[in-house]
Order: C-alpha cells, then sequence, then structure tokens
C-alpha cells in the first residue's frame, strides 16, 4: 500500500483506540518485531492495542476497507514465528495485551469467560481462587496468553490427562477478518448444532480471525500431587512404563515427560542452583506426575509400590518421589529448564514431532541414528511430552562446530527426521504449529486434498488475505 494511503488508515486506527492503545516508536516496536529462536524479524507500521472488542473490530474493519494486513500478538512466545509480522512491514501488529479482564468465573458450571489477553498463568491463579483447576501448562505461561495459547492450540506437559488448548475451549468471540463479531461464548459441553466453528480459529494462528474472548472448561483442583524421578536404560522401557503407569494409575497420571542425559548434563551446568536429582549416570529419565482431587487418595502408596514393581522388573533403575512440593518444583525446573539450557550450547536445529505412543521408541532410536550418519558428531536432545507421542527431537551442534555453518544444514536435516515422522504416519507439527518456519514443510507433508481444504476455509474467510500473511497456507488473493 501506498504510504500516503497507509497514512490515512494509520490515522484512523489511531483515533478508535486512543492515545494509549498504539505506538510507532521504535524501542516499544522492537519486542514486537523478534521471536524468542531468534530465527525471524519482521517490520510493521504501527502495534496497536485495542482495549476491546469493539476497538478490535473496528481496527479490522479499517484495515479490511484499506486491505492492510494484521498481524495478531499475544505474549510473543511462540516457536514458529507464526507472530513476526512480515520483513516488508506493509502491516499492523495487532496486540491483544490489553484485553486482559476476566470477565466471569461459574464455579458450578466449571468455566470462565476471559479475554484473549489474560496471561496463562493469571488464568491458571484465577481458576485456583475459584477451587478449581485451568490445566493448560507450559514453560511460557508467565508471558503467553491465552489468546495465543488457542490460536496455536498449545499442548504443554497436561495435554496426557485434559487434552490440548483445542479441548479446552468451549466456546469462542472472534472478530473476523471482515471486522464483524461473531459471538460464540456459550459455556456448554454438549452443542450439536452442525459445524463446530470455535475449531476453525482454535490452531487457526491468527489466520482466519482474531480471537478476543474463550469461555474455558475447569477441573476440579488437585489435592493430591506426587511428582517421581527416574532413570531408566533404555528408551523402550520408558514406553514399558508409561503404559504400566496409565494402567496402574487408574488414569491419575498427568505428566509423563521424557529427558536424555545430555539435558541432565545441560540443565545442571547452565542453569542456576540445579544438581543432578539422581547419583550415577543413566540414558533415559522421566518426569512423571500423578494427581488426584481427593485429599486421601493414597497417591503416594500407589506411586511407591508401582516404582518398586519396576525396579524389580527391571524397568526402572533408579529413582527419587519428591519428599516436598519444594523438591518438586526443583525436578520440574530441571524440565523446563530444557530449552533455556539447549541455548547455551550453540546452535539447536529443532524438530517438533508427533508419532503413535507406540512408535516413539523405534522413532528416537532411528532419527538418531540417521541425523548422527549425516552428521557426525551431532548431539541429539530428545525430549518432551512422549506420553503424548510427542517429541521435541531437538538437534544441537557437534561440539566446536560453526554454529552458522551448522544451522545452514536445518532443512536437510528437517528432511531426514520429517521423513522418518512420516513414515510412521507422525506429524511435522505436534504442538507449536506451523507459523512461518513451517509453510513449506506443511505443503511437503500436507496431502493435496488437504490443502485445498485448508485453502478453501483461509480464502472463503479472508479472502483479501490480510489475516496473518505468509502463516500456515498462501492463498492467491490478488484475483478476489
Ligand atoms: P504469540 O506468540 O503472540 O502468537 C502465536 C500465534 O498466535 C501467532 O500466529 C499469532 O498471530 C496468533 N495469535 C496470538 N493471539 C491471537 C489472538 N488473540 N487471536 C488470533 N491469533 C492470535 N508451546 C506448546 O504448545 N507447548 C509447550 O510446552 C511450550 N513450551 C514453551 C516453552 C517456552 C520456554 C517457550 C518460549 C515457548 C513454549 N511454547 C510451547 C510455545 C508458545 O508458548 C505457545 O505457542 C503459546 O501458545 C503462544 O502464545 P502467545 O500468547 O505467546 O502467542
Ligand atoms: C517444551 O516442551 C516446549 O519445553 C519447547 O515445547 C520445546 O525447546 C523446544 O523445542
Ligand atoms: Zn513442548
Amino acid at each position: 500500500m501506498a504510504r500516503s494511503a497507509a497514512d490515512g488508515v494509520l490515522d484512523r486506527i489511531k483515533a478508535v483506540v486512543g492515545p494509549k492503545g498504539w505506538t510507532t516508536d521504535p524501542h516499544d516496536i522492537e519486542p514486537h518485531l523478534v521471536e524468542p529462536r531468534g530465527l525471524y524479524r519482521g517490520a510493521t507500521r504501527m502495534v496497536v492495542r485495542p482495549a476491546s472488542t469493539e476497538e478490535v473490530a473496528a481496527v479490522v474493519r479499517l484495515c479490511a476497507a484499506a486491505r492492510l494486513p494484521i498481524v495478531p500478538q499475544g505474549g510473543i512466545t511462540g516457536l514458529v514465528g507464526a507472530q513476526v509480522p512480515p520483513e516488508n512491514g506493509d502491516n499492523i501488529v495487532l496486540s491483544l495485551a490489553r484485553m486482559n479482564r476476566i470477565r466471569a468465573i461459574d464455579a458450578l458450571n466449571y468455566t470462565m469467560t476471559v479475554e484473549a489477553g489474560v496471561i496463562l498463568a493469571d488464568v491458571q491463579k484465577a481458576a485456583e481462587d475459584a477451587d478449581r483447576l485451568f490445566p493448560l501448562s507450559l514453560g511460557a505461561e508467565g508471558s503467553c496468553r491465552i489468546g495465543g495459547n488457542l490460536s496455536t492450540n498449545a499442548g504443554g506437559v497436561a495435554v496426557l490427562r485434559y487434552g490440548n488448548a483445542r479441548d479446552l475451549a468451549l466456546g469462542l468471540e472472534v472478530v473476523l477478518p471482515d471486522g464483524q463479531v461473531w459471538n460464540g461464548l456459550r459455556g456448554l459441553r454438549k452443542d450439536n448444532t452442525g459445524y463446530d466453528l470455535k475449531q476453525l480459529f482454535i490452531g487457526g494462528e491468527g489466520t482466519l480471525g482474531i480471537i478476543t474472548a474463550a469461555v474455558l472448561k475447569l477441573f476440579p483442583r488437585p489435592r493430591e500431587i506426587e511428582t517421581a524421578f527416574i532413570a531408566l536404560s533404555k528408551v523402550e522401557d520408558v514406553m514399558e512404563v508409561f503404559a504400566r503407569a496409565r494402567a496402574a494409575s487408574g488414569d491419575q497420571l498427568t505428566a509423563f515427560e521424557l529427558i536424555p542425559r545430555i539435558g541432565i548434563e545441560m540443565t545442571t551446568q547452565h542453569l542456576h542452583a540445579l544438581s543432578d536429582p539422581i547419583a550415577g549416570t543413566y540414558p533415559w529419565y522421566v518426569l512423571l506426575e500423578v494427581s488426584s482431587s481427593q485429599t486421601a487418595g493414597g497417591l503416594r502408596a500407589m506411586l511407591e509400590n508401582f516404582l518398586a514393581a519396576q525396579m524389580e522388573a527391571g524397568l526402572v533403575v533408579d529413582g527419587v518421589i519428591a519428599a516436598s512440593a519444594a523438591q518438586a518444583a526443583e525436578l520440574w525446573r530441571i524440565r523446563d529448564g530444557m530449552t533455556e539450557a539447549q541455548g547455551y550450547e550453540g546452535g539447536s536445529i529443532k524438530h517438533d514431532v508427533a508419532v503413535p505412543v507406540s512408535r516413539v521408541a523405534d522413532f528416537i532410536v532411528e532419527a538418531c541414528a540417521a541425523v548422527s550418519r549425516a552428521i557426525p558428531g551431532i548431539r541429539p536432545v530428545p525430549f518432551g511430552h512422549v506420553g503424548d507421542g510427542n517429541i521435541h527431537f531437538n538437534l544441537s551442534q557437534p561440539i566446536g562446530a560453526d554454529k552458522v555453518a551448522y544451522l545452514a544444514r536445518w532443512e536437510e536435516m528437517n528432511r531426514i527426521v520429517h521423513d522418518i515422522v512420516a513414515a510412521r504416519n507422525g506429524s511435522i507439527s505436534a504442538e507449536h504449529g506451523i507459523g512461518r518456519m513451517k509453510v513449506e514443510e506443511l505443503t511437503h507433508y500436507k496431502t493435496k486434498i488437504e490443502l485445498d481444504l485448508m485453502r478453501k476455509i483461509k480464502a472463503a474467510l479472508d479472502p483479501d488475505g490480510i489475516m496473518n500473511p505468509g502463516k500456515v497456507v498462501e492463498i492467491d488473493s490478488t484475483s478476489s
């Protein structure tokens, strides 16, 4: 868009949101142009921060009329560059950060209605204050926002028991790409009235509309939580213990997170005051958590008996059960520190993949061998939510390698790993989304029918392609 025409739109947007609702100051804009991994950098004409759904709708109507692209943003913690504006700068960033009210809590209905800009940790806290649980939990929960979580269909560490973000929303309020407001804020467990429209926007990564509010599912608050850290010799044993833990815990298993030996070394070396919880070194570790909403559910005894039986069976070689909430938090610090610790070890080529749970072990064995053949000395760091079949198959550079030269092999490594995933009917993005990073990978691995359907949906809702362009799927909007 020509600068003078854009300036006219920008002035009208400024009038809609008032002085607190926009900035063009380069210093204030800077955090909105980058992302946690430092892989992408964008540009924008203005960051707009509306305070209400009506303001969002008015801004979108102005952009739609001028065909000015909009990049929605929450907490800017996304890991696939979805929140980064295009480099040409011909867009506005629309931050939901000021829309941060809890609108209502209905404890009897086990629901809460929140605006899109509420930080995930604040959603969790508000639920807790109402003696309820909002179970979505991930390392970035202190900064990511619920609208971003829904738009990325975030997963995290409690999917095993409670599902992904997609499973945790009962209703949405969305500003559509033409500026209309769809009020779908219904708190119903059953609603079979045709297509489930909200699911289009959940995981839509801001390409179909802007989520402004949501009705979220709540659960009984856990009264008893037990956390264990166990060591194992083989990744096959890890998955066998997982299957046994599900059965033995009566489905009270909340988390089952894999950590390889190299992860213990990286976290204890780089993160402040962390130590190895288990004496001796073993190839694999699992952080597992069981929880119950009952106060005397006998979880501790169950976990002790379970682990003793697995040690006797030779599957678990050592382990600790946290003696206090503080010790459990220490164990979680190791798990949550995995991403940060890898950052101190030079270049890391990331894969966020899923395979059927029954194929996790053979995927890890085959993928580790394949990448080591391609780059001798490469350091695989497979970790994460293996109970969901989701492996963060991250590859740290060989010690002493040149970081830039190593990262230049990103696509080559992707092809090796993603082909092994595809051979198991897996997914090239388990929980982080497609964003900008995996647009080409998506076209490589999705079928034509799937891609056609996705493009038709995009073209139907956003024919001018103004919502978060260049992300997820591309459409030809020049003919509309
Ligand atoms: P942003 O990064 O701001 O945006 C992400 C996408 O959502 C963009 O496409 C953006 O345009 C869109 N968007 C944001 N808000 C809206 C809205 N209101 N309406 C429409 N579109 C919108 N992810 C996991 O799934 N599991 C994990 O375990 C996990 N752990 C992480 C740990 C760390 C340390 C970090 C840095 C990230 C982690 N992530 C994880 C990734 C990230 O936190 C999630 O993707 C999160 O859901 C993004 O939320 P956000 O508010 O930061 O969104
Ligand atoms: C996690 O589970 C996140 O910690 C981040 O999804 C994974 O660093 C990563 O690749
Ligand atoms: Zn994860």
